[in-house]
């Protein structure tokens, strides 16, 4: 194996023999195996749009299946091996429509697997020359974002065939007849950060179509006496269906790392028995999670080995642990009978609370009254202080910046990397809480627009206004986020806590030149430097 797509790669150069993640030599490969299966897919998905043949069930099967590539989503080989199949099945079907092939029985995607086998390359072997290859990781990397996003957005019935015309394009890249030189491959990642900007667009379409605006919604972090289930993970759609199957059933729910934005939809928020939220980030669910006295449904990214406690965890969607319980087509019954079954809560905790629900249309409604402050000199500067948490010590960081930004600077956090800091209390700007929760990764979709509007109303750039970017990374969501900023000409960006381990010194060199971006130093150097 070798992999190097997320910040806690080995030694910061790879994993060679097992994951840092855990995801074993196997796992690996068989997600090599995968990618390569969608490339050929791609090719033959490109020729059937060269024909007018468009077929939105694969569309929506590729980005499914590039996403259980990303960091901390698959783990289950035996999953992973259906996927290749149904990729290379899909291909077949594809082929004889088009008239390559007669052949697409189980014969023929036998044979097919075998020859893939041969031809999959892991990051390490995508070129001989460093640059080039970094820029084909980015773009892979990126594009297993975008697969993410654009797999929510399917989910809430959001989709656009080009996006997936993109996609397969950017798979098929460096599989085809075309030759490429490091720019046009890198006119492709630019591509990347536009097709994830249509995709957190149509996922924000979709979770606000469907759930409502996200309005300013107070958290409980404390907890209720009673049966429990805790939902991690992204997909709200699974959390609207769990809180169906859950109601007057005596079962409260809490959510956990990336779904706490959900009590900021109404839809969702409506449910009485949408509690509050448990624990913090990702990378402490090892330790939390075994506290937690009822049931626990991972809907996507980021599950880690739930080793001792695995038999009250389910995973849906893409999401798979070897012998973990998996539910299918958003069947929760097993979740539910075995959050019965466990003791829950014995007694009452109030607990703090947090304020989630500063989303896109809050934030727009508010953008007059930001402007005048900023005019007023009484916000001084905006902080987007976001991205992924992680176990790194350096991310205590992002902690200190908060915490010493001004009394005059406002933070707009997203992500998971907020529970470094969600629960401090640093008061207010005349109306205006300091910290403000936009939501999910995802969300950086409502941050842009808010920046975009704020720009214009100012009569200025993005670059021009009194905002800096603050982020932190992990896995790949973060990449193709980081890819849209930089095609949308964000500048000056500082970004931690480690730079990642596929760009090459050359190609850091021109991210620096042309969009500055820095990595973080201290709190108070990027303090002092970025509001000065
Ligand atoms: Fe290593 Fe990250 Fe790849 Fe896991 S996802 S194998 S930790 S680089
Ligand atoms: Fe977090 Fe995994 Fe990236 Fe959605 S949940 S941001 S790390």
């Amino acid at each position: 194996m070798f992999c190097n797509q997320c910040e806690q790669t080995a030694k910061g150069q790879g994993c060679t023999v097992m994951g840092v993640c855990g995801k074993t030599g196997t796992t690996a490969d068989t997600q090599d195996l995968l990618v390569q299966a969608l490339r050929t897919l791609a090719l033959t998905a490109l020729k059937a749009r060269d024909k007018g043949i468009v077929d939105a069930e694969t569309d929506g099967f590729m980005a499914k299946a590039l996403f259980s590539t990303l960091t901390n989503v698959n783990f289950d080989e035996e999953a992973l091996m259906l996927m290749v199949r149904e990729a290379v099945r899909r291909r077949k079907k594809l082929a004889v429509r088009l008239g390559c092939t007669t052949a697409a029985d189980d014969a023929a995607v036998d044979k097919s697997v075998e020859e893939l086998r041969g031809q999959a390359k892991n990051p390490s072997e995508f070129a001989d020359d460093p640059n080039v290859r970094s820029a084909m990781q980015i773009l892979l990397f990126g594009l297993k974002g975008v697969a993410a996003y654009a797999d929510h957005a399917a989910i809430l019935g959001q989709t656009d065939p080009d996006l997936y015309a993109f996609m397969y394009g950017a798979l098929a890249a460096g599989f085809d007849d075309t030759t490429r030189t490091l720019d046009d491959w890198l006119e492709l990642v630019t591509g990347c950060g536009q097709a994830n900007l249509r995709a957190m667009e149509l996922l924000e379409t979709g979770n606000t179509g469907t759930y409502g605006h996200p309005v300013p919604t107070q958290v409980s972090l404390g907890h209720k006496k009673g049966k429990c289930i805790l939902v991690s993970g992204h997909d709200l759609k699974d959390l609207h269906a769990l809180l169906e199957q859950t109601a007057g059933k005596g079962i409260n729910i809490y959510t956990h790392g990336e779904m706490l934005p959900a009590h900021g939809y109404p839809e969702l928020h409506k449910f009485p028995h949408l509690v509050g939220h448990f624990g913090t980030a990702w990378q402490n669910q090892q330790k939390e999670l075994p506290e937690f006295p009822g049931a626990v449904l991972f809907t996507t990214n980021c599950i880690q080995n739930p080793g001792n406690y695995g038999d009250k965890v389910f995973t849906s969607g893409v999401v798979g642990w070897p012998g973990l319980a998996h539910c299918q087509d958003r069947d929760f019954s097993r979740v539910i009978e075995k959050a019965l079954s466990l003791p829950g809560f014995a007694e009452d905790a109030p607990g703090k609370t947090v304020t989630v629900g500063f989303g896109r249309k809050t934030l727009l409604d508010a953008a007059p009254a930001v402007l005048n402050a900023v005019k007023s000199g009484a916000i001084r500067h905006i902080f987007l202080v976001g991205g992924c948490d992680g176990a790194k010590p350096g991310r205590n960081y992002y902690t200190e910046f908060v915490e010493k930004a001004p009394g005059d600077t406002l933070i707009l956090t997203l992500a998971c990397g907020k529970f470094r800091f969600f629960d401090k209390d640093l008061g207010a700007i005349g109306d205006f809480p300091r910290l403000l929760d936009v939501g999910q990764c995802n969300d950086a979709y409502a941050a842009v627009q808010v920046a975009l509007a704020l720009a214009e109303a100012l009569g200025c750039t993005v670059n021009d206004l009194p905002l800096s970017l603050v982020l932190s990374w992990y896995e790949q969501k973060a990449v193709a986020i980081l890819l849209t900023l930089l095609a949308l000409g964000v500048k000056n960006i500082r970004l931690g806590p480690s730079l990642p381990a596929f760009v090459t010194p050359d190609i850091l060199k021109l991210l620096v030149s042309k969009w500055n971006i820095t990595p973080i130093s201290t709190p108070e150097e990027d303090l002092h430097a970025l509001s000065a």
